[in-house]
């Protein structure tokens, strides 16, 4: 049902446009200023040894000579990743406002815009449109995995803000769901994301075989579940306090799956989406895994060295809860070198790839790398 129709529990009033507060402008916003899409340093294809060389400067900088003079392999110089991802980050926002328009019952639809519309970076969406552009896919195949992913992240944020998980207040710079909707209502907006992504993905991609759709909701599933986020999400609360008895192994399981799991689901997806060989989704789950995992160490780094405003949620909250990270296993340096490795094996797994058509998951490595929130 439609904003303005009526429900059938409701008598002739038709909804209050009061319920959208903020929902509309949300949606013009992009998820950050185009700002903070700028990269630290140029990608290239992928030896280690010719990343150190690089000079650092912003993906849409023009490349330096020496750089230029290796065309073939440094495609990613004069990509522009900021105007890419401003690009990516317009579309998605309108796919997702349109995949979940307002309607009844109002209590549930508005909370569930509320944190989807929130903002946020789109990573996860762009990583799957960006994997099925890479193995020559039409992006319209994979725009509503796209928006699945970013409805499962959605709901993974919302529940894990839970006063009964992390406990937070704040999340992309506003006050968290269950703060502004209350506790069940937060909850059930999560549930409604988690089951609507599935829906999503069935109902609205069109001109993919039905394998394929399959092979994805397969996948997403496996992400989520035991197998994936809350397996992850779990592990991570039973460690709690747990201090120096958290040893590596156990830290990454949690970041390989709380994290990297939904950040591979969503590479792999585009790529099936897309139409990808199996070779090209064994590349693809490397390079995701990779991404991953530097993904949440960087997370680690980044809690206990920025702030709260520039992260938009509580910085600092690791230490305060005596929580088992990167850093405080390894150290602030090392970790930074373990980001790094991940990020430099991430580019190997796309070693073969036509630069131009890789380009975006190569900036997409280095923007994860160098991220600031
Ligand atoms: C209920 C099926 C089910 C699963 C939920 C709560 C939970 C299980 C898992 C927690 C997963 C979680 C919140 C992991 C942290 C991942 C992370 C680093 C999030 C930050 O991602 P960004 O930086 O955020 O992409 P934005 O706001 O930019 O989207």
């Amino acid at each position: 049902m439609q904003l303005g129709m009526r429900s059938p529990l409701q008598s002739d009033k038709p909804h209050s446009p009061a319920c959208l507060h903020g929902v509309f402008e949300a949606l013009q916003r992009l998820p950050s200023p185009p700002s903070c899409w700028k990269l630290k340093t140029v990608p290239s294809r992928g030896s280690t040894q010719h990343r150190s060389k690089r000079s650092c400067c912003h993906a849409q900088v023009h490349a330096a000579a020496d750089l230029a003079e290796k065309a073939p392999e440094t495609a990613t110089a004069d990509f522009n990743f900021e105007h890419y991802m401003y690009k990516r980050g317009k579309m998605i926002n309108q796919a997702l406002d349109k995949a979940l328009p307002m309607a009844y019952p109002p209590d549930v639809i508005e909370s569930m815009r509320y944190s989807l519309l929130a903002g946020g970076k789109r990573i996860r969406p762009a990583l799957c449109l960006a994997a099925c552009e890479l193995v020559g896919g039409d992006l319209e195949k994979a725009i509503p995995s796209a928006c699945a992913m970013e409805m499962l992240h959605t709901m993974s944020l919302i529940h894990d803000d839970l006063p009964s998980m992390d406990n937070d207040d704040m999340r992309r710079n506003k006050p968290t769901n269950h703060k502004v909707y209350g506790e069940d209502v937060a909850i059930l907006a999560g549930d409604a994301l988690l089951a609507f992504a599935f829906e999503h993905i069935a109902r609205s991609t069109k001109n993919v075989a039905a394998e394929r759709i399959v092979q994805v909701i397969c996948e997403v599933g496996k992400a989520v579940g035991a197998e994936g986020l809350v397996g992850g999400q779990i592990v991570d609360l039973k460690s709690e306090g747990l201090g120096r008895g958290v040893g590596l192994e156990t830290l990454q399981y949690i970041h390989e799956h709380k994290t990297a799991a939904l950040l591979e689901a969503s590479v792999v997806s585009g790529a099936i989406m897309g139409g990808a060989n199996s070779q090209q989704i064994e590349d693809l789950r490397k390079y995701s895994r990779s991404i991953g995992l530097a993904f949440q160490v960087v997370d680690d780094i980044l809690d206990c060295t920025s702030t709260s405003e520039v992260l938009g949620k509580t910085a600092g909250k690791d230490l305060a809860t005596d929580k088992t990270t990167y850093p405080s296993l390894l150290g602030l340096e090392r970790s930074k070198e373990v980001a790094d490795e991940l990020i430099n094996a991430a580019h190997d797994a796309l070693s073969s790839y036509d630069p131009h058509k890789a380009a975006p998951l190569r900036s997409l490595a280095e923007y994860i790398r160098s991220r600031k929130n």
